[in-house]
């Protein structure tokens, strides 16, 4: 399998920290591919020419993060979705990860445009919506599953983009609950060897 990916991207990072976690290195061939370049190959498979993308043994492709995330899963367990697939009030904070990693992404989107097409509205909005979600987070980290599972995944990929992106947020400063979580994950090796990259 192959696995398509940018290191700036942090839905790709999920799929990278499953991969690694899951002990799958050996079946699935990481290739590094910028969507911006256009790449035929990442076309192809995913006509959002987004990634992540895998493409599986038969040439199939599947995405987006969160499929490849299950697939990868299923495959190599269950472990790292096992206690969230039969939780509702896990499966909803997954979810909120996922809106957290939208909120960053879109913000940093914003950030890229030409300075007088910016929108200080939309800023404000990500950025709300960001302190909020991780005050959520912080006063319910009791409920997160005991074991690394994807919800540890894709929170740490959230504050670590946000560092990468975002250094300004300074979530550190504002969140001594969720900094001190953190610090017990961030030097797992499948963390380490998928830092985000420019
Ligand atoms: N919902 C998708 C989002 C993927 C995504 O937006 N990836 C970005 C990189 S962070 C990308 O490839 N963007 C290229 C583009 O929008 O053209 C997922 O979870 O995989």
């Amino acid at each position: 399998m192959k696995l398509i990916y940018s290191t700036a991207s942090p839905y790709a990072r999920t799929a990278r920290i499953f991969v690694h976690e899951l002990g799958l290195g050996e079946q699935v061939e990481e290739v590094f591919q910028h969507p911006f370049e256009n790449p035929a190959e990442l076309i192809e498979a995913n006509p959002l020419c987004k990634v992540p993308c895998l493409i599986d043994d038969e040439g199939k492709a599947i995405f987006d993060s969160q499929v490849i995330c299950e697939y990868l899963d299923a495959l190599a367990g269950p472990r790292l979705f096992k206690e969230i697939h039969n939780d509702w009030h896990l499966k909803t904070l997954y979810s909120l990860t996922r809106g957290l990693l939208d909120s960053a992404v879109a913000w940093q989107q914003d950030k890229m445009r030409e300075p007088g097409q910016r929108s200080e509205f939309w800023q404000e909005r990500f950025i709300k919506s960001i302190d909020r979600g991780l005050e959520y987070f912080e006063q319910r980290l009791d409920e997160l599953p005991k074991e690394f599972s994807a919800i540890h995944a894709n929170l740490i990929t959230v504050l670590e983009y946000l560092d990468f992106r975002h250094p300004g947020y300074q979530w550190q400063e504002k969140f001594n609950g969720l900094k001190n979580w953190w610090i017990a994950y961030k030097e797992k090796p499948s963390l380490v060897e998928t830092q985000p990259k420019a």
